[in-house]
């Protein structure tokens, strides 16, 4: 018998796939969370039936949401990442020599451990000795913490349940006053096809706070219309230049390379509009 899965991405649309094996499902205290493995993705972590990652693309979105704010920042010392429990993001971040710590703010511990288990090469930076994980409410964090961070990450699931309050303005004001002085932040906004009206509110938000703000996409097939933005607001540099063109050069990557970080700011003319 052939079992299949569906990502009712909206009411009348959706992405399927043949599920080779299930590997895991549970609920747990947040959500929904299952490991299926499919034959043209490769295993896949979903959230409240969302594809959160996969095998095969994951590297895209890692990759992007990372190395762009990390690569626009001269010295990124501390990172913070809110959501982001399957270790994606922190692979990528430790590839910068200038990274002494990071910490993760996951508030599902469960994500964390199913991740290291069914997911190990996107896990694989969460024992590294700079990574400091911690299962925390990352809005809580964000709160406590003053000039502390030089880059911020949010790797947020979709803006409904559990992650709504990471779209929230209240949450980029306190990701802006948890910022040093020169600190950029950077979370993923959802696609240009489907979620415009949420860019649009996003970009409007963080430009209140931040005095330089943009928009990115880059292309991930497993989400939602396949193409994906990242919003970005920055207190000093711009972020589409590289600030440290040797260590952008020395980044072991597949889809991020110098050229696409400046591209990648070069957008379509519908998705333009929206900023
Ligand atoms: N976070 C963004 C996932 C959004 C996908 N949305 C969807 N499939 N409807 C991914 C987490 C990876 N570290």
């Amino acid at each position: 018998m052939d079992l299949w899965f569906t990502e009712k991405q909206t009411e009348d649309y959706g992405i399927t796939a043949k599920i080779t094996k299930t590997l895991h499902t549970e609920q747990t205290e947040f959500q929904d969370l299952a490991v299926i493995e499919t034959n043209e993705w490769g295993r896949m972590l979903v959230l409240d039936g969302c594809v959160m990652t996969t095998i095969r693309d994951e590297f895209v979105y890692h990759e992007m949401i990372a190395h762009v704010a990390l690569s626009a920042h001269p010295n990124p010392q501390k990172v913070l990442v809110v959501g982001g429990g399957d270790g994606g993001v922190m692979r990528e971040i430790i590839k910068h020599a200038t990274v002494q710590k990071a910490v993760l703010a996951e508030i599902d511990g469960r994500v964390i451990e199913v991740a290291k288990q069914f997911l190990p090469e996107i896990a694989v930076a969460l024992t590294d000795p700079r990574v400091d994980v911690q299962v925390i409410d990352g809005i809580a964090h964000v709160k406590e913490h003053k000039e502390e961070y030089d880059v911020i990450i949010v790797d947020s699931t979709d803006p409904i349940g559990p992650a709504v309050g990471l779209f929230a303005k209240e949450f980029y004001q306190s990701i802006y006053e948890a910022l040093k002085p020169d600190g950029i932040f950077v979370a993923q906004s959802e696609s240009p096809f489907m979620h415009s009206e949420l860019i649009q509110r996003v970009q409007n938000d963080v430009s209140d706070l931040f005095p330089i703000t943009k928009l990115y996409v880059a292309s991930i097939p497993t989400y939602p219309s396949g193409l994906w933005s990242f919003t970005i607001g920055s207190k000093r540099y711009d972020p589409a230049q590289i600030a440290d063109e040797k260590r952008a050069d020395g980044l072991s990557t597949r889809y991020y390379t110098k050229a696409l970080h400046q591209a990648a700011f070069v957008l379509p003319a519908f998705v333009k509009e929206l900023v």
